[in-house]
């Protein structure tokens, strides 16, 4: 008897390409299909069939407050009794502007849209008009949504199906990306001499997620910073993943660096669509219609999203929060390294604050090609172990897992009796 999940991926597929709306979705790397979610409470999501799960994918970074949490559900519930999008300017738009404005001072002028893939794309615009430039350096393996001249060697999703990049990017728009391995200062330093003054953005994830969770090794983004300074070239921080996940000030404020534009998205919107991009006033004033670099969208600046992204940002903001949110995740990653090494399973995890990836191998993960040598079939072993067992990962190993407020000690230790037994199997 086929589950409801299985019912509705056979109908899916007859309707959506993959069966989904969003590839990585799709399960293709871990084998199996995907299961459908009804509900979500807290730390933990229920299919279709009435199984629940701790889910550690959040909807891949927005949760991090966990699913329906009563502030949030109230914020929205108050905002849909005024209306659910005028197409104008609303005060809450400004209140969300000015505490983003707060967390990330490097943004002095910023402009919200629907997606993450909308800021990156505006951003990298506002960079080639600003400087004039036209080539663009982005790092192996960091995914930072799919417009044009950013699938290139790209991860997430990308780098989950194996994709040799996206047929349909134009040849000359592809070979105006330059690339480099994260974490390689003399790769980077190679790319900025041989494209000296050439270069009009360089955008980087600056703790990548989309690799699996790769940390900057020390001095690595300070050496960005200083090339990019020296020619002229626009510092771009994609912190869609990053923002208000590893610090209230993302990874700019952890690790001390201003760029000069920033991408935002997932946690500002609380679990609806939002993205955002904003930086220095010179460059942000470019933007129309103050200046002629054109970017629009109907529903930017959503009422219903800002109020959730309102409410999650004063959530967040509250004293202690981060402080705890690291204390649980850093105890689930503990335990899962203490499982392994149990089970004699090559295995390291890289973590920064709340997010975090497991990685089947026995040397460090610190770039795209490292996180490629990894045992990818055993991640999928393990994913399909720990779902059979309650627990929801992300269903690759080119993706972070993430923690939420709503993860506590009980969740924890579900987790790692699964992940023991999940692992006892893959060490036969
Ligand atoms: P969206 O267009 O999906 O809202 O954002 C694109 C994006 C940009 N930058 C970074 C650093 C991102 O992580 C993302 C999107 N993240 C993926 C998960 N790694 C979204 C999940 C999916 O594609 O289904």
């Amino acid at each position: 008897m086929p589950s409801k999940s299985q019912e509705l991926f056979r109908k899916a597929l007859s309707l959506m390409p993959g069966g989904v709306n969003s590839p990585v979705r799709a399960f293709r790397a871990v084998g199996g299909e995907p299961i459908f979610i009804a509900s979500g409470k807290g730390s933990r999501i229920t299919d279709v069939d009435g199984k629940s799960y701790i889910d550690y994918v959040l909807s891949w970074g927005p949760l991090i407050v966990g699913h329906c949490h009563p502030e949030v559900v109230e914020a929205l519930a108050r905002a849909l009794q005024s209306g659910t999008s005028f197409g104008a300017s609303t005060a809450a738009e400004v209140e969300l502007a000015e505490r983003i404005q707060e967390a990330f001072p490097s943004i002095q002028r910023v402009r919200l849209v629907n997606s993450g893939t909308e800021a990156t794309m505006a951003a990298l615009r506002v960079a080639r008009a600003a400087t004039g430039r036209e080539k663009i350096l982005k790092f192996e393996g960091c995914y930072h949504g799919h417009a044009d001249s950013l699938l290139v060697k790209a991860g997430s999703g990308v780098a989950t199906l194996g994709l040799p990049d996206s047929p349909g990017v134009p040849r000359a728009l592809a070979e105006l990306t330059i690339t480099v391995p994260f974490n390689d200062p003399a790769a980077l330093e190679e790319a900025f001499r041989i494209h000296r003054h050439q270069l009009a953005a360089a955008i980087v994830e600056p703790v990548v997620g989309n690799a699996g969770c790769i940390p900057p090794r020390a001095g690595f983004l300070e050496k960005l910073r200083a090339l990019t300074a020296e020619q002229g070239t626009v510092l771009i921080f994609d912190e869609v993943m990053t923002g208000f996940r590893v610090a209230f000030g993302g990874a700019q404020q952890l690790y001390g660096i201003q760029p000069d534009l920033t991408t935002l998205g997932k946690i500002i919107g609380g679990g609806l669509p939002v993205g955002a991009y904003g930086g220095i006033a010179t460059l942000m004033d470019l933007v129309a219609p103050t200046g002629p670099v054109y970017q629009a969208g109907t529903l930017s600046g959503n009422p219903l999203a800002v109020a959730a992204g309102l409410k999650v940002l004063e959530i967040i903001h509250r004293r202690g929060f981060y402080e705890r949110l690291e204390a649980v995740t850093e105890k689930l990653t503990e335990g899962l390294k203490e499982r392994a090494s149990r089970c004699r399973v090559p295995f390291t995890v890289n973590r920064v604050g709340s997010m975090f990836t497991a990685f089947f191998t026995g040397e460090a993960v610190t770039d795209y090609s490292s996180a490629k040598r990894a045992d990818a079939g055993r991640f999928a072993k393990f994913f399909r172990g720990l779902l059979k067992r309650g627990i929801y990962f992300p269903p690759s190993q080119f993706e972070a897992a993430f923690v939420s407020s709503a993860h506590g000690d009980e969740e924890v230790k579900e987790t790692l009796r699964a992940a023991g037994k999940a692992m006892a199997i893959l060490a036969k």
